[in-house]
């Protein structure tokens, strides 16, 4: 095992990957950016080094400043937590070759599920049922497209190879649209990623965002921990998740569970990973892979039992995965409202002092959140300040239990969402369960 991890992340992440490494008895390194020197993961790792001023690109994407302060402190292993260097194929690739391990899988699948279009083919070739569409870069040739969208159907989605995550796609309504939209995607996509390579899809006008756990150990050996559905979103802003899916008939959920577990096996995925999909008509179509441990994934280690970052470190300091499929039952439901630091009405953020941070508690009630009393949120950074994650028997015992944990819990002098949550969990279409990606937009009015 590691002897020292350094946490290459800020926030409620970097606070739980130190306690699993605490738990683990694995030495700690936290960096943070000059402001951040107050956070409750700095406080409590055995070793802090400053990285850099309050912005990002100066501090938490500073490659060369955290390799360094792996050096000076003899870490030998980083853990990128979620955003920031988590899904950067360079970085991965500068931490292996100055001899540490980063905990992710390998530069190279990074860079496959990094490039859209290879990570599509990827997973056609696993047996992982995606979305209609190009198969592939589309042609240059205008004709050449317009064959294609006649083959796939209108409406369709033109998508940038290295976008992701909501950024350079465009939806064509109709044919004498299609050659200025892949244009226009095209040379949007060439100026914010480098990279002008597009594809088309048939646009899903009503899915959900349904997304399948694994943990792989890169040596032949996979499982998934279930699923979690995470279609109330915001400008692609996840607003609140759950695990299980609601209302997924146990058979398709098997063959596309079975589906991604030979896909890690197939690519050599090493740790932890999500396949995330678009449910419709009860067909699932993969759309991306993350190649991080997300922000929702408390969810699943509520009904799994099993701690996703203490086996993520494990399986990539070279264990074999001590779990098996059967060893993984999914127990009840869980639910996680993410708290931010923002507008209620505008979603603007609103940084500021916390006076006053009362957390709820009690039986299935967990908050993920590094607030305390007299802590800044800085206007540098996300402005997630806390998850609140509750688990029951069944979905209704795990929803009420959230409506309880949201009256108790108390962030005083900043603007928060938590109104937004409170209507979320009391909102009559979200407790039937199954609302599709476009329900909280129209709820707003947007
Ligand atoms: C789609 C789609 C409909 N059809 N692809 C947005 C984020 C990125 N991960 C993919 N996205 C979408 N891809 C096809 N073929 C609709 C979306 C989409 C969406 C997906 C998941 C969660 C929220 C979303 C909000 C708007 C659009």
């Amino acid at each position: 095992m590691f002897d020292k991890i350094l946490i290459a992340n800020r926030g409620e992440i970097a606070l739980r990957i130190l306690r699993a490494c605490k738990e683990m008895g694995i030495a700690t390194v936290a960096v943070h950016s000059l402001v951040d020197r107050n956070l409750k993961h700095v406080r409590l790792a055995d070793e802090s080094v400053c990285i850099g001023p309050n912005p990002s690109p100066q501090s938490y994407l500073n490659v060369p400043a955290i390799i360094s302060a792996m050096e000076i402190t003899d870490a030998v292993a980083v853990h990128p937590g979620y955003g920031f260097l988590a899904e950067n194929a360079d970085f991965a690739e500068q931490v292996q070759k100055s001899g540490f391990t980063f905990i992710g899988p390998t530069a190279d699948v990074i860079r496959l599920m990094g490039d859209k279009v290879s990570a599509i083919a990827a997973m056609k070739k696993a047996g992982v049922p995606t979305v209609p569409g190009s198969d592939g870069p589309l042609p240059d040739s205008r004709e050449g497209c317009l064959e294609i969208a006649r083959k796939v159907g209108y409406p369709v989605i033109i998508k940038a190879a290295s976008g992701g995550g909501g950024r350079g796609m465009r939806v064509v309504e109709r044919e004498a649209d299609l050659v200025n939209a892949i244009a226009i995607t095209k040379s949007e996509a060439q100026a914010a990623f480098g990279d002008a390579t597009v594809y088309m899809e048939k646009f899903l006008q009503n899915p959900r965002h349904v997304e399948i756990q694994v943990m792989s150990d890169g040596q032949g050996n996979a499982v998934h921990l279930g699923d979690r559905d995470c279609s109330l979103q915001r400008r692609h802003q996840k607003v609140l998740e759950e695990a299980p899916a609601p209302g997924i008939p146990d058979a398709v959920r098997r063959g596309v569970q079975e589906a991604c577990v030979q896909a890690c096996i197939e690519i050599g995925y090493r740790g932890a990973g999500t396949f995330e999909f678009l449910y419709e008509d009860q067909n699932f179509y993969f759309i991306e892979m993350n190649t991080r441990i997300q922000v929702e994934h408390p969810v699943t280690e509520m009904v799994t039992g099993i701690d996703l970052i203490k086996e993520q470190i494990r399986v990539c300091a070279g264990e074999k995965l001590s779990l098996t499929q059967e060893d993984i039952v999914i127990r009840g439901h869980a639910f996680e409202c993410r708290i931010n630091a923002e507008d209620p009405r505008t979603f603007f953020p609103c940084p500021g002092t916390v006076n006053n941070f009362h957390m709820p508690g009690g039986f299935g009630v967990r908050v993920d959140s590094h607030l305390y009393s007299g802590y800044s949120v800085p206007p540098n950074y996300d402005s997630m300040i806390a998850k609140v994650i509750t688990h029951g028997e069944d979905r209704d015992t795990a929803l009420a239990r959230m409506r309880v944990a949201l009256s108790e819990l108390v962030v005083d002098g900043i603007k928060t969402n938590i109104p937004l949550q409170e209507e979320l969990v009391r909102d009559e279409a979200f407790a039937r369960g199954g609302v599709n990606i476009h329900y909280l937009e129209k709820k707003l009015g947007l």
